[in-house]
């Protein structure tokens, strides 16, 4: 009887393993699609091998499905940051973000950062001495230690692209 009772349970657990092993979800490549984006958590991200300036991001974004992407965690910050070091060509150490001022920083000393789609920035990660820059300012992530810097929006740095699954 307890041999029996053993075998059970020795099954169940095989069973129940074998259950969590297997992928809950499709792969990346399925949920996503097949152009290049890539899954993490509940969005597909665009990482481009080309630098734009934000207005052209903003546009190719767009063209892609997506919009620039909007940063809420370390999580994210970092999975972004990695994904970008994977890249075989290196033109910059930034990428770009959907973040901006929402007031001109020349005029207006109480600015804000708010996303592109208006929410205002809660987790924040800038580096020593950022924000600093003065005018027309984007927030870019340097790609090798995740941490942020106002921009001159004119610059040209890779893009980074998201849409959010389920909505
Ligand atoms: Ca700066």
């Amino acid at each position: 009887m307890m041999f029996r009772l053993l075998v059970f349970v020795f099954l169940i657990t095989v069973t129940y393993y074998k259950v969590e092993a297997s992928p809950r979800h499709p792969h990346a490549d399925y949920v996503c699609g097949v152009n290049g984006w890539k899954h993490f958590r509940q969005s597909c991200y665009y990482i481009s091998a080309d630098v734009r300036n934000i207005d052209d991001a903003m546009e190719d974004c767009r063209l892609l499905g997506g919009a620039l992407v909007t940063i809420d965690s370390p999580l994210e910050n970092y999975w972004i940051a990695e994904k970008l070091n994977d890249l075989p060509k290196v033109d910059n150490r930034f990428f770009w973000t959907s973040g901006f001022t929402a007031a001109d920083k020349n005029r207006d000393t109480t600015y804000y950062w708010v996303w592109g789609n208006y929410k205002e920035v809660s987790y924040t990660n800038w580096a020593i001495g950022e924000p600093n820059d003065k005018g027309y300012v984007c927030l870019a992530v340097n790609r090798w230690n995740g941490k942020w810097s106002d921009e001159n929006c004119h610059e040209k740095f890779n893009v980074v692209c998201e849409k959010y699954l389920n909505r």
